[in-house]
């Protein structure tokens, strides 16, 4: 097995992670300090969002430069220390590689705004007219400049980059090549799926995203996957997984099929949309039914999953499918849970000791572009404040993104509010209590990686009755009954096997709430 297949894969949002010199904003040297923190979870490979050059519209993906460290995280120098000093450990890093669009602080961008003779004019895409198609970040996705428009799938501070022109598919491979060369494992790519567009038509009405047959997916994307992997990619051992918006079963599979030599694995995202209907600002009740029904059509349908329940985009996992009056119990469940599929588990910083959503009661503690991008749509489709206010609160991406609790003191002056929970839920006190959840994520780590069934098995849905996931793995002769009561109340489930790993001290004949264990099955 290859080291993507075997390993954990930890993500780190360098902003929010670790601040080394008390200015409120995460950095490298925070994360060269953590790393033997890491090492003991068990992390073999960390996901580093962009710690590139930005103005940070997008907190770095907007890239204003692709060869240098933006300040406030450190130098180049920090950079290399901590591929070095993670390699010595064995944990390898991937970059975060987000060629969909630059910062329109790149200089490429400020030499193509001059006019339509740059030569850096090509890099970008020009109309003469806006057309209907609508932005991820809420609004239309043109930006006036003097006498033409760029596009922006995503903020208008993200000018997308045109990769019909081949200088900038060179381009994306010099960058990716010097990347490499430094020892990094490979890419996290952003929005891999919409990087191409076919053309500049206008779209299909539709509520969000109106224009996305014209870059969904393309066949020209497909290629370009293809070249990056044959001509940078294939002169080192890497793993690449792409972040692939509204992706389904089947283009998943085309673009990890292993002869196709694309990607190695893509993240997928309906189990995301569980507990919202149409998009995220549209919140639901989460029915932990949706969640089994979601995990377990991928799991079937795929030969490999990228395994996560979190990540710097998405309200904290044990606020939405758990509960706080839960807290250790319904965490540990989703650990166990997560730890027992068939994939590459994915570890988003704090989950591991539960982090909750963060404290926000309104629109100015929010730092997140697109929720303030959001808004404004919302403001201008009429939406009362106090019904819009409740919205935003409930999905921005800022829950993810408050300092990570190390300690109770917590951080000094930090860029965005932190938790209060951060007094009794943090890395200190989960290191000091056995029970904790953090010990727990530990003492699943290691039942994975010495459990044959998990780590390779092949996967079978038993049961989802009553919101009881109940799900086999078996390797050759061996198999383990993962049992995990998904809900709040009492469930009726037994077994006369040995527990061998649980998130209740002992076992009784029916399922706790979130009560969740691995027994073997002889
Ligand atoms: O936030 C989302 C899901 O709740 C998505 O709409 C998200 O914008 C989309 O998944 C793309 O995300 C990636 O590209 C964006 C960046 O803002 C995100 O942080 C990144 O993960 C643009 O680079
Ligand atoms: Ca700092």
């Amino acid at each position: 097995m290859k080291l993507w297949e075997k390993g954990i894969v930890y993500q780190i949002y360098p902003r929010s992670f670790n601040d080394s010199n008390g200015d409120g904003i995460g950095d490298l040297q925070g994360i060269i300090q953590k790393l033997d923190y890491l090492k003991e979870l068990g992390v073999d490979i960390i996901w580093l969002s962009p710690p590139y050059l930005s103005p940070n519209n997008d907190n770095g993906y907007d890239v204003a430069d692709y060869y240098k460290i933006n300040p406030e995280y450190g130098s180049m120098e920090d950079m290399d220390l901590l591929i070095e000093k993670a390699k010595k450990r064995n944990i390898r890093i991937i970059m975060d590689l987000v060629i969909n669009h630059t910062s329109t602080e790149h200089w490429w961008f400020k030499e193509a705004a001059k006019g339509k003779d740059n030569p850096y004019r090509d890099y970008y895409i020009w109309r003469d007219k806006k057309n209907n198609w609508g932005s991820f970040f809420g609004g239309t996705t043109w930006e006036k400049l003097d006498d033409q428009y760029y596009l922006h799938l995503f903020d208008k501070s993200q000018a997308d980059l045109n990769l019909k022109n081949p200088k900038v598919i060179k381009e994306v491979k010099d960058i990716m090549t010097y990347w490499l060369d430094k020892g990094i494992y490979g890419f996290r790519m952003d929005v891999i799926n919409v990087i191409y567009k076919n053309s500049l038509e206008n779209g299909k009405r539709r509520f969000v995203l109106t224009g996305l047959e014209h870059y969904l997916s393309t066949e020209r994307n497909h290629e370009i996957l293809k070249e990056l992997r044959r001509d940078v990619l294939d002169n080192y051992d890497t793993f690449t997984v792409g972040e692939t918006v509204l992706v389904t079963p089947k283009e998943a599979l085309d673009l990890m099929a292993k002869e196709r030599k694309e990607l190695d694995l893509v993240i997928a995202f309906e189990h995301m949309d569980v507990d919202h209907f149409n998009n995220k600002w549209f919140k639901i009740k989460y029915k932990p039914k949706k969640m089994i029904k979601a995990l377990d059509k991928w799991q079937t349908a795929l030969p490999w999953n990228c395994l996560y329940f979190e990540n710097h985009d998405q309200p904290r996992s044990v606020s939405r499918f758990g509960l706080i009056k839960y807290h250790k119990e319904s965490a540990k469940m989703l650990a166990l849970v997560l730890l027992s599929l068939r994939g590459t588990p994915f570890i988003y910083q704090g989950e591991e000791i539960g982090m909750t959503n963060g404290d926000f009661t309104s629109l100015d503690e929010i730092m997140d572009k697109e929720t303030h991008n959001v808004w404004k749509v919302g403001r201008k489709l009429l939406i009362p404040k106090r019904k819009l206010t409740k919205m935003i609160l409930k999905a921005t991406r800022d829950h993810a993104r408050t300092p990570m609790q190390w300690d109770e003191k917590g951080w000094v002056n930090p860029w965005l509010k932190q938790n209060k929970n951060k007094s009794h839920i943090n890395v200190e006190n989960s290191l000091k209590d056995k029970d904790s959840i953090l010990n727990f994520y530990k003492k699943m780590i290691e039942f994975r990686k010495n459990s044959h069934c998990l780590t390779k098995g092949e996967y079978k849905l038993i049961s989802s009755k009553k919101d009881v996931f109940v799900f086999e793995r078996s390797f050759e002769n061996e198999k383990l009954l993962i049992v995990a009561n998904m809900t709040n109340k009492e469930r009726p489930f037994n077994v006369n096997n040995d527990v061998l790993i649980s998130n209740y001290s002992d076992k009784i004949s029916y399922l706790r709430p979130y009560e969740a264990y691995i027994v073997e099955v002889k």
